[in-house]
């Protein structure tokens, strides 16, 4: 008798701007996938393995100047190791991957907030060999000052939260302009609302692809 084939997980990315709630809805995010029985590998960018969080340190913390072009490089480099050496095998053992960010993040934050160009960001990871993409993008939008106002209690900031508010206007048009390329991958979310109302949002969001995989491994959502 053959061993049933093993049904790929499927990849979810979250995205935003700083304060938007992407730490707080992750964690709504695992437990509901969870809950409906779908085992699922939480990791986050710039980081997810030893080499990305080396490379975190230096692209969050570093004191030294550093160009546009190399901080861009050292993302995807962070990223090729996370998607040949974490992503790729979990969703192949049938996992599913929730990213806190991905490469959305360079498109934003390096094509657009350091005006680099979204289509250079993405010739250089097709250069790379980065070609997989989130199979569901969750993308928290919301005013850049009420995400400053949501993290204010914090004492740290790092290089990038440091930059000043044109920075994060480029950043949040370049997302949306993402989101309208892609409307099927990546799904907007209001994240001004309350908590209550945005997790509402995700759970809707999540429900169809929750049905497929349950489907898929002859389960049901009950
Ligand atoms: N970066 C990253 C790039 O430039 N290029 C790239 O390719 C990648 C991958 C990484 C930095 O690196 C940059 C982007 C970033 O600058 P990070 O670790 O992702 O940084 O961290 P931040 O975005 O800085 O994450 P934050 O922790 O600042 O924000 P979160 O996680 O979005 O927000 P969260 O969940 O901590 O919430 C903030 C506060 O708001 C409250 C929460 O309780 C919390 O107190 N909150 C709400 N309050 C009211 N209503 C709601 N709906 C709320 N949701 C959350």
């Amino acid at each position: 008798m053959s061993t049933p084939a093993v049904v790929p997980g499927k990849f979810l990315s979250l995205e935003g701007l700083e304060g938007v709630g992407k730490t707080t809805n992750l964690e709504f995010i695992q437990e509901t996938l969870q809950s409906a029985g779908v085992s699922v590998l939480v990791t986050r960018e710039p980081g997810g393995t030893e080499l990305g969080e080396a490379l975190r340190s230096v692209l969050l913390h570093s004191q030294h100047a550093m160009q546009a072009e190399t901080e861009m490089l050292m993302m995807a480099a962070s990223r090729v190791e996370h998607v040949a050496t974490v992503i790729l095998p979990a969703l192949a053992s049938g996992q599913w991957v929730l990213s806190d960010r991905y490469l959305d993040a360079s498109l934003a934050y390096q094509g657009g907030g350091r005006e680099i160009g979204v289509q250079r960001v993405k010739d250089i990871h097709t250069l790379a060999g980065v070609t997989r993409m989130p199979d569901l993008t969750l993308l928290l939008d919301m005013p850049i000052a009420l995400g400053r106002e949501r993290i204010a209690v914090r004492n740290a900031t790092d290089r990038i939260e440091a930059e000043a508010d044109p920075f994060f206007e480029r950043c949040r048009s370049a997302y949306l302009a993402v989101a309208k390329e892609d409307p099927v991958r990546v799904k907007v979310i209001d994240a001004s609302k309350p908590l209550d109302i945005v997790q509402t949002k995700i759970a809707q969001i999540l429900a169809p692809l929750l049905e497929e995989t349950l489907l898929a491994n002859g389960r049901s959502l009950g």
